[in-house]
């Protein structure tokens, strides 16, 4: 009875093992991806407030209804840090669009997001939700 069971179990204790070590080693690089996402965020939050002295900061707030504010200003040809928050689940403000200069950034709800970028010397930056239904501009002074 005992070497009945015992070698029925063994052949099929090493897939099993396999099989497990497959999902553990799919869980531990999902945890790791999932960490490494975390560890991006707070970095992106504590870059926040380490932006180069001079970088015009700019708060946006982004809710169902469109960018707050939806025209700012800042120095041409400079750095400047926008800092954008969606506030609500809506989620036409997902997706933060800078075509000019190629930036597309989820933003996750109710976490400021630093984008930097320099502004154009001259004219205004324009930026959007994904869809391009919200639309904003900074104006370069
Ligand atoms: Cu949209």
């Amino acid at each position: 009875m005992n070497i009945g069971s015992s070698s029925s179990v063994v052949p099929s204790a090493p897939k099993a093992v396999t099989r497990w070590s497959a999902m553990t080693a799919i869980g531990v690089a999902l945890a790791a991806t999932s960490l490494v996402a975390l560890v991006g965020c707070k970095k992106g939050e504590k870059a926040e407030t380490q932006a180069a002295v001079g970088t015009k900061e700019i708060r946006i707030t982004v809710d169902a209804v469109g960018y707050h504010p939806a025209e700012a200003r800042a120095p041409g040809g400079k750095p400047v840090r926008l800092v954008v928050t969606r506030t609500v689940e809506d989620a036409c403000g997902e997706e933060f669009v800078v075509p000019s200069v190629g930036i597309k950034k989820k933003l996750p709800v109710n976490e400021p997001v630093a984008i930097d970028l320099t502004m154009p010397t001259s004219g205004k930056l324009a930026f959007m939700c994904g869809m391009d239904m919200m639309r904003g501009t900074i104006i370069a002074d």
